[in-house]
């Protein structure tokens, strides 16, 4: 290590002086590791050391942060035959628009290579392509950690930074060789300590580049959120009729004219006056028809093994004839555990209740979070949130792109009910909350002309969509 800082200080990759940096501020050190590709020898050096730091992981990826890490990574992946992928940094707008180059599939470990840490925003903008296209990034390795807040702000975002040179480190080995004056490294620790960033935790949402249902099907874990996703790809739709009507004759005739305008029918099975134990197969007769999923709202909130029951039994059988079920995460993840016991064997899915339309909801920060959390844990079964708005989610996965937001709370005007309802527009919901479906009830249900009101929300979802992709 020493032999590797005294190198780096001979070719003059780290200076001191006085350095005004981009931000305006005055440093008294300057590392520029780009020119360590005229000096094979010491390219060599920096990839075996941080190699060390590295090798007892479990990865099966390289990718380097571009440009400067490029030629490390190439070294590591050379050295140890560990086949690379690279991020572009430019997405091209023609030929294949890829972000990510390389072979690869989704679901395999990639660790991140990169030359410096300050803040850490630059190892995330890497990070985040990389999860987007479904790879699983936990750890990244840099060459100097300049020790100014970008292992704590990598570690709020899920990423353990592992480093083979301190910059503080790097200055005792300097003064230890009469490199350095102890004046000078007095001064660096203090602009260290004066200079601490903070990269605020909504950055992965900042970077976060939308990908298309069709290609978040791939990616899908559970198969009714594969179904879900390939169904909107193929019938351009992203909207969800909540049916709140109070009988079932009325349903299914809703069902049968709004059908071809959605993707999802949610149900509250438990408002129909004449229900009849063959409600459900005369929905599936119509939802096959017409290509749309079931959606029960039963938001399930007791313990695993009522939840069974609750799913299964009773006069409304759900299980039977629903795709899709929700809960709330309020018991913890054992909910989970009891409705999948049920539901996967028939390939059912589950969502979970992040947050709520509804005014003073307590679904909020932590109570988020924890439910990104159990999502990720049971991706067998969670098919993705019942959210309002997950782009400003912080938690760590929050941008998963293998699991579905559903938002109600949808009138193409703003506003809200007596009872505490708050609406957002189609438009906001998808395109600036970070929603894939609009889930409408009386915006569609109380209009006279039920089949034209749907096809307008349906092509408001739908351009929000495309907008979103940038189409
Ligand atoms: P509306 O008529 O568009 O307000 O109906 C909204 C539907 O979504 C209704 O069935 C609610 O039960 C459901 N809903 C909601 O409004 N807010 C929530 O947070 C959740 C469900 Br969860």
């Amino acid at each position: 290590m020493e032999e590797l800082i005294l190198e780096l200080y001979k070719v003059e990759a780290v200076k001191f002086g006085e350095f005004k940096l981009k931000s305006g501020i005055t440093s008294p050190i300057y590392i520029d590791l780009r020119l360590i590709v005229s000096y094979p020898h010491l390219l060599k050096l920096v990839a075996d050391t941080i190699w060390q730091k590295i090798s007892s992981l479990k990865f099966e990826l390289l990718c380097g942060v571009p440009y400067t890490a490029l030629p490390i990574a190439t070294c590591m992946s050379l050295n140890h035959s560990i086949p690379m992928v690279m991020r572009r940094k430019e997405v091209k707008d023609y030929g294949t628009k890829k972000s990510i180059e390389g072979m690869f599939t989704p679901g395999q470990s990639c660790l991140v290579v990169e030359d410096l840490v300050t803040s850490g925003a630059s190892v995330l903008e890497t990070v985040e392509p990389l999860k987007t296209v479904g790879l699983d990034v936990t750890d990244a390795v840099v060459v100097i950690d300049r020790e100014q807040g970008g292992r704590d702000n990598l570690a709020q975002n899920g990423i353990t930074l592992h480093s083979a040179l301190k910059l503080t480190e790097m200055v005792s080995v300097l003064v230890k060789n009469g490199k350095l004056s102890l004046e000078v490294a007095e001064s660096v620790s203090k602009f260290l300590g004066e200079n601490q960033t903070m990269v605020p935790s909504s950055v992965p949402n900042v970077v976060r580049k939308r990908i298309s249902y069709g290609e978040r099907a791939l990616l899908a874990q559970n198969p009714t959120g594969k179904r879900l996703f390939e169904l909107m790809e193929r019938k351009k739709t992203n909207l969800s009729l909540a049916a709140d009507v109070s009988t079932a004759q009325e349903l299914l005739s809703i069902a049968e004219s709004v059908g071809p305008e959605i993707c999802v029918l949610k149900t509250h099975v438990d408002i129909l006056s004449d229900f009849t134990p063959d409600f459900g197969a005369q929905l599936r007769v119509i939802a096959d028809k017409h290509d749309f999923l079931i959606f029960e709202d039963r938001k399930f909130a007791d313990i695993g093994n009522t939840v069974t029951m609750q799913y299964e039994g009773g006069i409304f059988k759900i299980l039977e004839w629903a795709d899709i079920v929700n809960a709330h995460i309020i018991p913890g993840p054992a909910i989970v555990d009891g409705l999948k016991l049920k539901g996967l064997p028939h390939g059912r899915g589950l969502l979970l209740l992040a947050e709520m339309s509804s005014a003073g909801t307590l679904a909020k920060g932590e109570y988020t979070n924890a439910a990104v959390k159990i999502a990720s844990d049971h991706k067998d079964f969670v098919i993705g949130f019942i959210s309002i708005n997950p782009a400003s989610w912080s938690a760590v996965g929050s941008g998963d792109p293998s699991l579905i937001h559903m938002t109600p709370g949808v009138q193409l005007s703003t506003g809200g009910d007596l009872l505490g309802q708050q609406y957002n527009t189609p438009d906001s919901v998808v395109s600036e909350r970070g929603s894939d479906i609009i889930i409408v009830g009386r915006g569609i249900v109380k209009a006279k002309d039920k089949a034209g009101v749907a096809k307008q929300y349906r092509s408001a979802g739908w351009n929000a969509y495309q907008k979103s992709l940038g189409i």
